[in-house]
């Protein structure tokens, strides 16, 4: 019998009032690991009632902006301390290499303490309106119950970035994890409650979009909804968030290009594409995974990405020496697959990878995949796999390769290989994407703020203005004098 675990509502473990589990299972093994309560409406309700009163609560709601951010501190040194359970849960959920889950587990810390830092120093200012009798200033207030809906690739990471943020500006939260990964989330709550935070402050219903999601979304309560995950259930989100004029924060898909000049380090450069497509089985909002290069050092940088592809340990995410571990479920592992079929049909061809490489494990491997022989107007270029598929396209010019970058529905993220400075800031002004990398991929700090463009979000995550997004702004005029103004 695998373990069971409940909603995190109001500071504890709390059945879900229709009584449905689900079960939540290892995708390198294909093991059921635990069954998860399957939220509904009712235990969204019981979430936000909880968050609300929690958000009135003295015990919150007076409580000075410097000891939110101690508590965020605590919550800190807590991850660190239970770092390794940490990891290896999450590894056991969703299959991310337990050697990349350490790692994210020793900057994860960083962005509750920075967080925590940035409570006490968000402040309004003073308006020197014309009139000298009337104080005007302004003041930045929490917005009350936040709704974080968050994803299965990397669970702990994405969910901390909304929920450090939303507890330093003094909101309470309501989490919907990813139905394939219930279990570190809910494990970050306890860790909250353990930090001191108060009883109600952070709630996790776990389930399914439609049956837990979809009426978190639409609670009336809610005063802001934060989502990582597909643009097509972004879109949704923020179509009911607008209808009742609450805020949003999205963070959606990418079809990010990565592009290698002819002055390129072409070592490094195919490095870079390597980690940029390869990392976390392709799994990455920022995933690489349209990588554009130079004529000249095309044949180059293809044998170098493809040698590397071919030699990358594929197998137990547990293990140290694997490189690249499953998919994290059955869907994705049959999407990755038929967008390999789909771009074969339409004329590409699969220079190595395309097919499940040979895992002693029965779960969804998948091989590092380059496609060539493909143009940017496939639906294997414009669609998110979302899997370890990388399209390599060569091109001729600067101009050329800027309109080929340019042209996609994403605006993620860019990265761009050459030792040419003045290329690389007017790639870094015309690239319509909201990260550039150059000479680099994938470097991310809890500092720097994220902004996905066009149909990769709404909003910024990260850094000083992540903090806004969590805000509101009131303005407030006092008559200094004794009479009428
Ligand atoms: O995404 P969903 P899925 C992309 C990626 C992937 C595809 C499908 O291409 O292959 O999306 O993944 C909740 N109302 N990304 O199906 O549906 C859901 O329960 C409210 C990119 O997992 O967007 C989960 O908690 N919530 C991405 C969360 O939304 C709903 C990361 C994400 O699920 C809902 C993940 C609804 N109607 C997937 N329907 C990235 N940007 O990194 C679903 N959910």
């Amino acid at each position: 019998m695998s373990e069971r675990y409940d909603h995190f509502i109001n500071g504890r473990h709390t059945a879900p009032v229709r009584g449905g589990y689900f079960p939540s299972s290892n995708p390198a093994t294909l093991e059921v690991l635990y069954e998860a309560a399957r939220g509904t409406k009712e235990d969204v309700d019981a979430a936000v009632e909880a968050a609300g009163q929690a958000f009135d609560n003295p015990l919150w709601r007076d409580l000075s902006a410097t000891r939110r951010g101690h508590l965020l501190r605590r919550l800190g040194d807590l991850v660190v301390e239970h770092a390794e359970e940490l990891a290896r849960m999450e590894t056991r959920d969703n299959g991310k290499l337990l050697r990349e889950m350490r790692a994210q587990l020793a900057t994860l810390p960083e962005y509750l303490y920075y967080y925590a830092g940035l409570a006490d120093k968000v402040q309004g200012s003073q308006i020197p309106t014309s009139n000298i009798q009337v104080l005007n200033y302004t003041q930045r207030e929490p917005l009350g119950v936040v709704g974080a809906i968050t994803p299965w690739n990397s669970p702990l990471t994405l969910t901390t970035s909304k929920l450090a943020p939303a507890l330093a500006a003094g909101n309470t939260l309501v989490i919907k994890p990813s139905e394939y990964t219930s279990r570190t989330v809910l494990r970050l709550a306890e860790l909250a409650t353990e930090a001191g935070f108060p009883d109600g402050v952070v709630n996790v219903v776990t389930g399914y979009g439609a049956e837990a999601g979809a009426p978190l979304v639409e609670h009336p309560k809610l005063a802001k909804i934060s989502f990582t995950g597909s643009t097509a259930t972004g879109s949704a989100i923020a179509s009911s968030a607008a209808a009742r004029f609450i805020g949003c924060t999205l963070e959606l898909g990418g079809k990010s290009p990565n592009i290698v000049f002819e002055d390129a380090n072409v070592d490094n450069a195919a490095m870079g594409v390597v980690a940029g497509i390869f990392a976390a089985a392709g799994q990455t909002c920022i995933a690489g995974s349209r990588v554009f290069a130079h004529r000249s050092v095309y044949d180059e940088l293809l044998e170098k990405v493809a040698d590397r592809a071919r030699s990358i340990v594929v197998g137990d995410p547990m293990l140290e020496a694997t490189e690249l571990g499953p998919l994290a479920f059955d869907a994705q592992q049959q999407k990755v697959n038929s967008y390999v079929e789909l771009g074969v049909s339409e004329g590409a061809t699969v220079l190595t990878g395309g097919r499940r490489p040979d895992v002693a494990l029965p779960g969804y491997f998948y091989a590092p995949t380059v496609l060539t022989g493909v143009t940017n107007d496939m639906r294997v270029t414009r669609e998110e796999i979302f899997g370890p598929v990388a399209a390599v396209m060569p091109f001729d010019t600067e101009e050329e390769v800027l309109a080929l970058a340019n042209d996609t529905q994403y605006g993620l993220a860019a990265g761009v290989w050459t030792q040419n400075l003045s290329r690389a800031h007017r790639m870094a002004r015309r690239l319509d994407a909201g990260t550039i990398w150059v000479n680099t991929y994938r470097a991310m700090s809890p500092m720097s703020p994220r902004q996905g463009f066009k149909d990769s979000g709404v909003g910024i995550e990260h850094g000083l203005e992540s903090m806004h997004e969590y805000t509101r702004l009131k303005s407030v005029w006092i008559n200094t004098d004794e009479g009428p103004v």
